[in-house]
């Protein structure tokens, strides 16, 4: 018997399924509403994932029986540094409210998700995405995800713009190239026609890079700059951080082996920040890329998915290691990474003055969620904007939107559109909501085992009330819940980090920062949901009382640590 170890489940299915074809193509004809075990992976590399609504589970019918799993897919738009036209907004709202639940969700890497798609109109919804000139190609699935960029589109100088191409190119290079996506979601179904040549030409490898298995696992790609980390660099498999001299960028500090997943049940299984490995022009980043995903896709682990990340095979061989591999790939030594003077963070929420003569405005959107409620008609408002000022729009990293090239004659306009729907502006919004995100969880993910996004508003106003009461209202901290431990809101490396542990429990996580190249430690675990705020308040009053000057919330928590922190919330229980 060979000493290799087994291949999971998943790679098998990748290999048989002939480049992501599968049986996609008969599952979609079968009039049955959910796809089969196999092609449920398979379709996730064509950027959907099947899903059911966990609200209804265990629902009876007027007969008494059981109603079943009440299916529908969530199908994922990818948007290379966030960027997309007036147009393609508009199609996205029509697209949720023919096909989908009716709201679109910004996702924290800049995507557009739409819940709630059947089965059988999952083609129609894919089509109308690749008509508008978008993409679901890669947004799922064992490759190159989408591809984050600072969104602000400063236009003083070129930086910004260059991070931006750069974005869309490493998209490009990084996609993969079978035919199967233009097979199966742009052919006519009443010609056969195909619509849109994509995919390898005749004759050529299909996937040069990617090879018939792909990926080990999902790889995640950033692009920011040292004073403006919005994009979370850090907790990508590959980061590139640009390094400006005068007004241009001399190259990228390329960081590798960042990634928030955690499995509990798996000790092997850890956050990590991403780590300097080499210092590249900008002319060798695909390269460089290109050498970093061979790197991980011949040696990442391809047995087990819960250690599948790259960032798990820089644990094991260590990054000396693991460069000498990328060095061989890309064909010679690579520099050393250039010193970085100070990593910052924007969020761009405001007006802020574009260079150009134009303007962009940021605003928050509460996690992300684009939906008419509770007399905020936040979709009315994103809908008027894009119809009447057909304006560019930008993606952020926090799931909120940036409205783009405003002229200074349209800034009113901008402004009482949005006021007119009930939707708050920037001045209105206090400074701890338009740091926060939350993941989706609850109803639709199936990994969820806690609410998030639900229940991040209340949790919210309640923390909002706390640190009013303390006079904590103007300190800048980040709070981020998830509903489990996967991290999808990032909660590993925030001043503050909420994660559903078991039904309507939280572990807390403290002491990482805005910048986000600290990871945070664990703090009191199996908190319920009511007394989260309760939690933090011991935190956020010793905080206000021995933090050192100019010192943040997560660098206090940091230089405190865990067992100083509960030691005066124990004192502080005594005395209330
Ligand atoms: Fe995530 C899986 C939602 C960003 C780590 N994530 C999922 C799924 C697809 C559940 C599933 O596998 O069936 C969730 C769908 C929920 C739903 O109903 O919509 C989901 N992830 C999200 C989004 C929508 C969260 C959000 O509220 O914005 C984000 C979509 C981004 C996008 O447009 O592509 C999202 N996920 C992230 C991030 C943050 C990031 O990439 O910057 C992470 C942490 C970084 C990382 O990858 O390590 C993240 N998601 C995960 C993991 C853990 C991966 C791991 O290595 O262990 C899973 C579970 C998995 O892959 O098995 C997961
Ligand atoms: Fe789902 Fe967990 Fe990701 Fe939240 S963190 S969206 S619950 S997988």
């Amino acid at each position: 018997m060979s000493d290799e170890p087994q291949l999971s489940p998943v790679e098998k299915i990748k290999i048989e399924s002939d480049y992501l074809r599968g049986t996609i193509p008969e599952e979609l004809a079968n009039g049955e509403p959910a796809f089969g075990k196999n092609a449920e992976q398979v379709i996730k590399h064509h950027g959907f994932y099947q899903q059911h609504d966990r609200d209804r589970r265990g629902a009876k019918g007027a007969d008494g029986k059981p109603l079943g799993k009440a299916y529908s897919m969530m199908v994922r738009t990818k948007l290379p540094g966030g960027k997309l036209t007036a147009q393609q907004m508009l199609d996205e709202l029509d697209l949720c409210e023919r096909y989908g639940n009716g709201d679109v969700r910004l996702t924290d890497r800049q995507g557009i998700q739409t819940h709630g798609i059947l089965k059988g109109n999952v083609k129609a919804a894919i089509r109308a995405i690749c008509e508008a000139r978008m993409t679901t190609l890669g947004a799922c699935g064992d490759v190159c995800r989408n591809v984050l960029c600072c969104p602000a589109p400063y236009r003083n100088n070129a930086v910004r713009d260059e991070m931006q191409k750069l974005a869309d190119r490493v998209s490009d290079h990084l996609l993969p190239n079978t035919k199967a996506y233009y097979e199966i979601w742009m052919t006519d179904p009443e010609t056969g026609e195909k619509e849109l040549a994509g995919g390898g030409e005749e004759g050529k490898v299909i996937e040069p890079l990617y090879g018939e298995t792909y990926l080990p696992r999902k790889f995640k790609v950033a692009i920011a700059l040292p004073e403006d980390n919005c994009v979370d660099v850090y907790t990508n498999d590959l980061g590139f951080l640009a390094i400006v001299e005068g007004e241009r960028i001399a190259g990228y500090n390329v960081l590798v082996g960042g990634g928030m997943g955690v499995t509990p049940s798996n000790k092997n299984t850890f956050p990590a920040v991403a780590q300097p490995l080499a210092f590249v022009t900008p002319d060798n980043v695909l390269r460089v890329a290109e050498a970093v995903v061979k790197t991980q896709r011949d040696f990442g682990c391809r047995s087990d998915r819960k250690r599948a990340r790259m960032k798990y095979l820089i644990h094991d061989w260590g990054i000396e290691k693991f460069r000498a591999k990328v060095e061989e790939f890309y064909g010679e030594s690579l520099a050393e990474s250039r010193p970085v003077a100070k990593v910052d963070v924007e969020d761009h929420i405001g007006w802020h003055e574009q260079g150009d003569g134009r303007w962009f405005y940021g605003l928050h959107i509460d996690n992300g969620r684009v939906i008419d409620r509770g007399g905020c008609n936040l979709k009315t408002a994103i809908r008027r904007v894009c119809e009447q000022l057909r304006l560019n729009l930008r993606i952020t990293a926090h799931q909120s939107l940036l409205f783009t090239d405003v002229a200074p004659e349209q800034r009113e306009i901008l402004e009482s559109i949005l006021r007119e729907n009930g939707v708050k502006l920037d001045g209105e919004i206090s400074e701890v909501r338009r740091w926060a995100i939350a993941c989706v969880a609850m109803p639709t993910c199936p990994l969820a085992v806690t609410e998030s996004e639900r229940v991040m508003p209340d949790v919210m106003a309640q923390l909002e009330a706390e640190i009013n009461r303390l006079g904590l209202q103007g300190e800048k901290f980040t709070v981020r819940m998830t509903g489990c431990p996967n991290g999808c809101a990032r909660p590993y490396n925030a001043d503050i980090g909420l994660v559903g542990k078991t039904k309507d429990k939280y572990t807390i996580f403290l002491g990482g920062r805005m910048r986000g190249d600290r990871l945070a430690f664990l703090y009191r675990e199996i908190v319920p949901l009511g007394e989260l705020v309760s939690a933090l308040i011991p935190v956020l009053t010793y905080f206000k009382h021995d933090r050192q000057d100019g010192e943040t919330l997560g660098d206090f928590c940091h230089r405190k640590g865990g067992e100083d922190l509960l030691a005066f919330a124990e004192s502080y229980a005594c005395e209330v």
